[in-house]
């Protein structure tokens, strides 16, 4: 991944992007009526701005040491008993990142079946396969009705429909989601024209 995309260009990032999401999109339980690959291409368009932001992470820094998510290292603590402790301790604030084209914090790929490097889930297909999965299990195996509304609900602020919500995020993503289907109504100024 690194000797490929070490200097990558945005036009090879987005290749692999668009491979990765024609891969994994097929496992991505979603009711009929939702498109899987423009529902996970929406949410790299929130997340990256379609992978332009590919390779920065974002520490969340309430689950950082002192962070109200952290329960620290004092006295009693065994390894097993706090995932949050144990993975910082290993990979350090790598542990508590957003990483990659969908910006999935590590702890939650890794409560999933990751076993790698953290920073390997900049690698598009890497990243993709947990992407799918956590949204299928946290929504898609759940709720039949479904809608891409909930998905990016599930995705940004915990579960759907669970009182936390972003609007901006979820407005974004639906409006990314209408232009990816080309579903978006046209331009005022082409009405405008006609
Ligand atoms: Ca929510
Ligand atoms: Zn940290």
């Amino acid at each position: 991944m690194n000797e490929q995309f070490g200097l990558a260009d945005l036009r090879s990032v987005r290749l692999a992007i668009a491979e990765a999401v024609a891969h994994w999109a097929p496992m991505l339980r979603v009711p009929a009526g939702v498109s899987a690959m423009a529902l996970l291409r929406a949410i790299c368009e929130n997340e990256t701005s379609g992978g332009a932001r590919w390779a920065a992470p974002l520490h969340e820094s309430g689950y950082c040491y002192g962070g109200p998510y952290y329960k620290g290292d004092g006295p009693g603590g065994r390894p097993g008993d706090d995932l949050l402790r144990d993975l910082t301790r290993v990979w350090g604030c790598s542990a508590h990142e957003s990483w990659g084209p969908w910006q999935l914090l590590f702890i939650t790929a890794y409560e999933h079946g990751y076993r790698g490097d953290p920073v390997a889930l900049r690698d598009p297909m890497r990243s993709a396969e947990y992407v799918v999965k956590i949204l299928n299990r946290r929504l898609f195996d759940r709720r039949a009705d479904a809608t891409v509304r909930d998905a990016l609900d599930a995705w940004n602020t915990g579960q759907a429909r669970d009182g936390r919500t972003n609007p901006a995020y979820e407005a974004e993503g639906l409006e990314a989601y209408a232009r990816i289907l080309g579903t978006d109504p046209p331009p005022a100024s082409a009405e405008a024209r006609t």
